[in-house]
């Protein structure tokens, strides 16, 4: 069976497991968009697509960005990026729910911001959409990043704006989380969640550059003494604050370092295989969950009784409880 798509001719299953195994980006971007697919015989293929890539043995890092908007994470993800192809390492961007911003950013706009990015045919960039449950947004990222690194792509970015709920989703996605924060401390708390402090694996306040030098040098002392007393985000690791200028593309290079050490301290300490196991564990019960929500809705005898019970429950006839047991009973699961 093959994934039909608009216009596009039809891949195959094969072709697109070569192609992403190539790294080829055009059939890397297919695959992911078969992944994101709620239809349930897409759904089937992209299984067997995914089934197709559980056995290459690779070794990647995904780090997820967070700040409130407007902090500079997209420009961070250019300044950060463009150092790691320069020290020949392949990057992928993904960027969820990029147009949510107050700030206006759009994967437009980011696409702008990441100009080098952009040009480079060692990066890949994409947008997971944030449409659907919270469920759905955080198995297709698990699955965009899966199908990167099948690509080849050693660094993993994931950007999310660093309000409401998804950043906490995305902690449970990544190996490493980066928080950005800005110089000025009242900045900060506008509009960002409480607690987040206590999830990152890194601090960095960005736009320590021109007149922001000596306050963002005042906010990591600041940020450090409150973080000596917090909870550890990953056992057996100390987060720790530091300085960087996105725009300037000053403090890459130490931002990468912490990466690397974190990487060996966890792998040594067993924390990092763990973490990638509970989130493959998290992974098959999200799937489970919305392969069962798609047959169960897709089912010709729960569309029947969905229907009739309707129509009952509305016109008072039954109780909501009762509603949901006859619709229930009418899955015929054999
Ligand atoms: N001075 C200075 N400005 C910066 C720095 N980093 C980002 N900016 C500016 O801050 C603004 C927001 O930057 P973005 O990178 O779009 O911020 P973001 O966090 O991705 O924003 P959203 O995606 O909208 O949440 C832009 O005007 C950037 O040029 C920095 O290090 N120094
Ligand atoms: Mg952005």
């Amino acid at each position: 069976m093959t994934f039909p798509s608009a216009k596009r001719p039809s891949l195959s299953i094969e072709q697109l497991v070569q192609g992403v195994l190539e790294g080829d980006r055009t059939a890397l971007g297919r695959a992911i968009t078969l992944v994101e697919s709620s239809h349930l015989d897409h759904m089937e293929l992209a299984g067997e697509l995914l089934g197709r890539f559980v056995s290459v043995p690779r070794n990647t890092v995904r780090i997820g960005i967070t700040g409130v908007p407007g902090v500079g994470k997209s420009t961070f993800i250019e300044a950060f990026g463009s150092y790691l192809l320069s020290i020949g390492k392949k990057v992928a961007v993904i960027a969820v729910d990029p147009s949510s911003s107050i700030s206006g950013g759009s994967i437009l706009g980011d696409k702008t911001r990441m100009e080098t990015l952009v040009r480079n045919r060692d990066c890949f960039i994409r947008p997971v959409p944030s449409k659907g449950a919270l469920g759905g947004v955080a198995a297709n990222t698990t699955e965009t990043i899966l199908l990167c690194e099948a690509a080849g792509f050693d660094v993993v970015l994931v950007e999310t704006v660093g309000v409401g709920q998804n950043e906490v989703t995305v902690r449970d996605l990544v190996d490493f989380f980066l928080l950005l924060m800005l110089p000025n401390a009242g900045d900060n708390l506008q509009g960002m969640k409480r607690g987040i402090m206590e999830l990152a694996d890194h601090i960095l306040i960005n736009k320590a550059d021109g007149e922001n030098r000596m306050s963002a040098d005042a906010a990591r002392n600041e940020y450090q003494q409150s973080i000596e007393f917090m909870r550890a985000a990953t056992s057996g690791w100390k987060t720790s604050v530091d300085v960087c200028s996105a725009l300037e593309h000053s403090g890459m290079e130490t931002a990468w370092a912490v990466v690397q050490q974190f990487v060996e301290a966890t792998t040594s300490r067993g924390t990092f295989t763990d973490r990638r196991q509970k989130q493959q564990r998290q992974w098959l019960r999200l799937r489970l969950a919305s392969q069962l929500q798609a047959r169960f809705f897709a089912d010709d005898n729960v569309k029947q009784a969905l229907s009739a019970t309707e129509d009952a429950f509305l016109s008072g006839k039954t109780t909501l409880v009762e509603a949901i047991q006859t619709i229930l009973a009418a899955w015929k699961t054999e």
